[in-house]
């Protein structure tokens, strides 16, 4: 409901307003007399009428406001203030506009779940697409690495990797594989590695990423943020097969704090990118913590490609790492549910299906 702020002359006040983009929006409110003039304000400042696009309008005690066509520039905080001789009486209402659903997800897990698990990569001798995560320190890499082994193995697996920290919890390079020896494993298989941090002296150190991007490291080497993996040293793979190439870069940021990553971290990334982009190699960014970004999404997941919050923090992802919007992922991890949410599946179903095709172009395509 909208807010009264002196009673005595309205019958009924303006009430808050949620409309979807391109829908009228009508704000409507009844005084108690006839022989009142009204104004309008928006966001405190006298309404700024655009001809064909607001009607004001009085018929006897109803004030209305019509907007036509809404957008993002309609929202606000509407207030009609009614005026006779003696006081005035004001009242105002918000109106939010929610976007159009600019991408579509199938809300329905069971197709794309059969689909990934009968893929088939297109280059025989490769058993396995290999994906590599990385980003900043709690970015959610070992967390999508839960939720991905959640979906598919139909039991929680929350807390197995995932950590609160301000320094990285991952500290030694691990490949998980997903699914198991009675329903059988899926062909990828995900790379996790310490956060990236600012400084030289912590995190993991950049020649070591784009090391593993070429796949030339082995499995547990333990990152060591002050010097990289030599050649000298025996997790170093000398000559990798394209099996052991990584196929398909995911870069993982959280949402909520895209905005305050230090330009140190944003450096290192987009040197990482650089390497990606020379070699060919698909990049995505899986942007995590939309639960904690946008309280549309938090109540509702099946609104993140309807909310603005989201769109702004994709737009964001894509300017600080100039990876383009349509390889940019909005998800949301396991981390606090006691059950198998279908909602959480089918956002990172959708990611993960157009990543695996995209790993599997790579693969097919690349020549050593
Ligand atoms: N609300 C919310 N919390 C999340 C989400 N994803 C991860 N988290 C929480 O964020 C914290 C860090 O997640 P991790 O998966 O350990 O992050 P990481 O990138 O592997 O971190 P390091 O290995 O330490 O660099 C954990 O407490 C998670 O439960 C999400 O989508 N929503
Ligand atoms: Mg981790």
């Amino acid at each position: 409901m909208g807010s009264l702020l002196s009673k005595a002359e309205f019958a009924t006040v303006l009430a808050d307003q949620k409309v979807n983009f391109g829908d009228e929006i009508v704000l409507v409110c009844e005084a108690k007399t006839e022989d009142l003039t009204a104004t309008w304000q928006k966001n405190g400042q006298k309404l700024d009428c655009v001809h064909d696009k607001h009607i004001v309008e009085k018929r006897g005690n109803l004030f209305s406001l019509r907007i036509k066509k809404a957008d993002e520039q309609d929202e606000g905080m509407y207030t009609i203030t009614l005026k006779d001789k003696q006081k005035d009486a004001s009242c105002s209402a918000q109106v939010t506009v929610e976007l159009k659903e600019w991408r579509k997800v199938e809300w329905n897990q069971d197709i794309m779940i059969r689909e990934l698990r009968d893929f088939n990569i297109r280059r025989e001798e490769v058993e396995q697409l290999n994906f590599l995560l990385y980003g900043p320190v709690g970015a959610g890499k070992s967390s999508v690495i839960n939720t991905i082994k959640t979906i598919f193995e139909r039991r929680l697996y929350i807390n197995c990797l995932a950590a609160e920290g301000s320094t990285s919890q991952t500290i030694y390079y691990k490949k998980c594989e997903v699914g198991n020896s009675k329903d059988g494993f899926l062909p990828f298989i995900f790379n996790d590695i310490m956060g990236v941090e600012e400084g030289d002296q912590s995190g993991v150190h950049t020649d070591d990423i784009i090391s593993a991007l070429k796949g030339h490291v082995k499995e547990g080497y333990p990152f060591n943020p002050n010097s990289p993996l030599t050649e000298l040293n025996h997790y170093y793979l000398k000559n990798p097969s394209i099996s052991d190439r990584i196929h398909c870069l995911v870069c993982v940021i959280q949402a909520d704090k895209i905005s305050m990553m230090d330009e140190d971290t944003i450096q290192k990334m987009q040197r990482v990118r650089e390497e990606a982009k020379k070699i060919a190699l698909p990049h995505v960014i899986l942007m995590t913590r939309v639960d904690t970004t946008c309280e549309m999404t938090k109540k509702d997941l099946r609104s993140v490609y309807k909310s603005k919050r989201i769109n702004k923090k994709m737009e964001e992802c894509r300017v600080a790492l100039g990876v383009q919007k349509s390889c940019i992922f909005p998800v949301k991890n396991y981390y606090e549910e006691k059950d198998i949410k279908e909602d959480i599946n089918c956002l990172m179903l959708d990611a993960l299906t157009k990543i695996v095709h995209w790993a599997d172009d790579y693969v097919a395509e690349y020549s050593s």
